[in-house]
């Protein structure tokens, strides 16, 4: 990431802090799968969600791999990290890191705007960013012609292991897609590398097999926006 010392003091050490990156590997979950989870696990709850994912009518920013979503009234964008070269060097197996998805998730609203801005910049060109826009106001979206594409609940339920910094989720989406997913965060810079060990090992330890798992939105594209998700096929983003 290339911020200047400018946004830097304007966005504050805490919000830098907050673009994590989620390391995570998704699985089916079958009835052995969960009582091993439920052996091995603690359940830490179970919430319920709505998403609503945005992009323009063209889909400039999936097509750049680029996830701008609304959950629970914060707005959140995932994008894709590069792949740190010391993390394939250093012993990681290319096969179950092959199986992990990582991308760099950004909670700050303003970062949000300056970096969906900065790929739709044609369009928006003459407007300036707000300097502490606030979440409910969405004038912003329409502003620079942003949609919905995407409108769904999750029902999930979250369970942590001994491993630290470990998450496990079973989601079931309310179009009928069930997708469980194992997952840590991890600070900006910090260690992707015994990340994607510590998936590993659960991965084992739940007995998965090394099968790809298609996520929540890909059946989501697949059954609502078919030719869109074929776009995104050929374009490698899924
Ligand atoms: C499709 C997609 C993204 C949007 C959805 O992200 P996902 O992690 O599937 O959603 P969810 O609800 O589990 O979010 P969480 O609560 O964990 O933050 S972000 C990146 N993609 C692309 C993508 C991909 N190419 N391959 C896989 C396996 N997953 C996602």
């Amino acid at each position: 990431m290339c911020l200047s010392l400018f946004d830097a003091a304007r966005l504050g050490f805490k919000d830098l802090m907050k673009m994590s990156v989620e390391v995570e590997r998704k699985f089916l979950c079958n009835a052995d799968t969960l009582k091993t989870l439920e052996e091995i696990g603690v359940c830490i709850g179970q919430r319920q969600f709505r998403d609503q994912y945005f992009d323009t009518p063209k889909f400039d920013l999936t097509l750049r791999d680029m996830w701008l979503r609304k959950r629970k009234e914060c707005w959140e964008l995932k994008c894709p990290t590069a792949v740190n070269g010391t993390e394939e060097a250093s012993g990681v197996q290319a096969k179950a890191a092959a199986l992990c998805s990582r991308y760099r998730e950004i909670t700050n609203l303003a970062e949000i705007q300056r970096r969906v801005k900065e790929v739709i910049k044609d369009i928006c060109q003459d407007r300036e960013t707000e300097a502490s826009p606030s979440q409910e106001d969405e004038t912003w979206l329409s502003e620079i012609n942003l949609v919905c594409f995407a409108d769904f609940t999750t029902l999930r339920q979250s369970f942590t292991l001994e491993e630290q910094g470990l998450q496990i989720d079973l989601d079931q989406a309310n179009f009928g897609y069930h997708v469980g997913e194992i997952e840590v965060l991890v600070p900006e810079g910090g260690d992707v590398q015994s990340a994607l060990e510590k998936i590993e090992r659960t991965a084992g330890k739940l007995g998965l097999s090394d099968q790809a798992v298609e996520g929540k939105m890909h059946i989501y594209l697949q059954r609502n926006h078919p030719e869109h998700y074929n776009k995104l096929l050929n374009a490698h983003v899924l």
